[in-house]
Order: structure tokens, then C-alpha cells, then sequence
């Protein structure tokens, strides 16, 4: 089972080398926090990465909701991410054809594909999507970059199904494109069972059950333990605590002890 097994030994099974990368990460730095820095203001998501930094493993962006979007915006994001030692992903949801990702993964003003180490991707245009985003790498770059999948959503009333999980799960794990995924997007240690693969969960929050939107929150215990999320993440319960950088370590602290307590038992 693979949520017994520390990520140091999972790192040696993972056939995607960001995998490997973020596995190691996140058992050096001790934590299996990612952060949603969703804020409009290219400021205010650097000063929550200074803060937050220190304990995160990854970063996560939506960037098309960034008024003030500059290239020195991403400059100084990846020193950040240098300096605390996080990756970052961009949580694009690509969900088109081929040929559409690769160009929305590449080009544009955001050029996503030259700065942001993992991106997201859902499975509804079946392998194709792989296929299309690697082609927007060259041969080389393709070993630095990594996709989540989305098998799974946190909203409530969501439109996906046992078949539809099952076939991204095989999307993620046959073919020759799975050196290219890291991990998965999901809510459930059943979705996927290969150890080399990291499951990425959203929807933690320590305090609430939902928000006014459909998101649907579990605490930090509950979805490492009981839901098999490799990384939590995070995104209100610490942007709108009044001390971020004290929320941050507090979420760190929670989602590492869950951790621990899951590959002693
Ligand atoms: P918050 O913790 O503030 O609810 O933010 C959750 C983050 O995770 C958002 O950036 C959202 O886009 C993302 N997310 C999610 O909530 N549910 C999913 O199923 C997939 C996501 O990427």
C-alpha cells in the first residue's frame, strides 16, 4: 500500500523525475505543504511566499488572476523558490486538445512552460493532453517538468465518476508519456495505487466545512490519513489568518505530523 511507504522510498519508484525531485524535497525539508497563493496582486503572492516559504514544499499559482502580471513577477518568484527550496506549479487545468495546450503551455503572455516546474491537467481529452504538452518542451526540458493530473475534485456536485477516475488513473500510469507525470489531483487513496506517483489533495482547511462556492474542506489528519493525500493544500486557511507565516507553520506542522503517525502505524 503505497500510503505506508515514507516518500524517501517512494522517490526511488517514480518514473517522472520531477516526482523523484519533489518526493526527496519533501522529505529533506520535512513538510507536505503546498500553498494556493491565490492573490491578484503580484506583491502580495511574493510576500506570502517570503513568509510562508520555509515551510512549503510547493507552490502553487493560478497566474491569469494576477492584475499586474510582469515577467520580473515570475524573476522574483523563482528566486523565492530558490531560496526556500519549493517548486512551483501553475494549477492552468489544461483541458484542450493537443495542439491548444501546447500553445497555451508554451506561448502567450504567461509562457507558463519556461518558468513553472509542474502544471495541472485534466484527463478529459484522454492521452492527447500528455502528448500536446510535451511537445511544447524540447527533448531535454521535458526530464525538468512535470503534470498533475485531475482525477478527482473537491466541488461539490462534481460531474466525475468511477469510470472517468479509473481511465485517468490509467492515463497516468500506461504509456509512454508517463515519465511526464508526477502526480494526481484526487480526494481519495483509492483513486491510484502505484507508490511513484504523489497524490496532491486540495480542500484543507482546519476550521470549515465548505465555503459560499462548493469547495468542500477536510482537516490536515483527515486527508493524509484517511484520504491518502501525499501534499495538502492550502490556500484561504492561510491566506486570510491574520498571522500567514504563523498559519503556514501550523498547517506544515498538522499535515507532517499526519504523515509520520501514517508510515509508523
Ligand atoms: P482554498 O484552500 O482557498 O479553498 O483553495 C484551494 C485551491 O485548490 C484553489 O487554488 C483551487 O483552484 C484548487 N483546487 C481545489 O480547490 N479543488 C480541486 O479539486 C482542484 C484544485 O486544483
Amino acid at each position: 500500500q503505497r500510503t505506508k511507504l515514507t516518500y524517501e522510498s517512494r522517490a526511488n519508484l517514480a518514473k517522472s523525475a520531477l516526482a523523484k525531485r519533489l518526493f526527496n524535497l519533501m522529505a529533506s525539508k520535512q513538510t507536505n505543504l503546498c500553498l494556493a497563493a491565490d492573490l491578484n496582486k503580484a506583491d502580495d503572492i511574493l510576500n506570502v511566499a517570503d513568509k510562508c516559504g520555509p515551510y512549503i514544499c510547493l507552490l502553487k499559482t493560478h497566474v491569469d488572476i494576477v492584475e499586474d502580471f510582469s515577467e520580473g513577477f515570475i524573476t522574483n518568484l523563482q528566486s523565492l523558490a530558490k531560496r526556500h527550496n519549493f517548486l512551483l506549479m501553475e494549477d492552468r487545468k489544461f483541458a484542450d486538445i493537443g495542439n491548444t495546450v501546447s500553445l497555451q503551455y508554451a506561448k502567450g503572455i504567461y509562457k507558463i512552460s519556461s518558468w513553472a516546474d509542474l502544471v495541472t491537467a485534466h484527463t478529459l481529452p484522454g492521452r492527447s493532453i500528455l502528448q500536446g504538452l510535451k511537445a511544447a518542451l524540447g527533448p531535454d526540458a521535458s526530464k525538468e517538468r512535470g503534470v498533475f493530473l485531475l482525477a478527482e475534485m473537491s466541488a461539490s456536485g462534481n460531474l466525475i465518476d468511477d469510470k472517468y477516475k479509473e481511465n485517468s488513473n490509467k492515463i497516468a500510469t500506461e504509456g509512454a508519456d508517463v515519465d511526464f507525470v508526477a502526480g494526481v489531483v484526487c480526494q481519495s487513496s483509492k483513486t491510484f495505487a502505484f507508490p511513484g506517483l504523489l497524490q496532491l489533495t486540495p480542500g484543507v482547511k482546519i476550521d470549515e466545512s465548505v465555503d459560499k462556492l462548493g469547495q468542500q474542506y477536510q482537516t490536515p489528519e483527515h486527508v493524509v490519513q484517511e484520504r491518502g493525500a501525499d501534499i495538502g493544500v492550502v490556500g484561504r486557511g492561510i491566506l486570510q489568518a491574520t498571522n500567514v507565516e504563523q498559519a503556514a507553520q501550523t498547517y506544515r506542522d498538522r499535515l507532517w505530523a499526519a504523515y509520520k503517525d501514517r508510515v509508523a502505524k
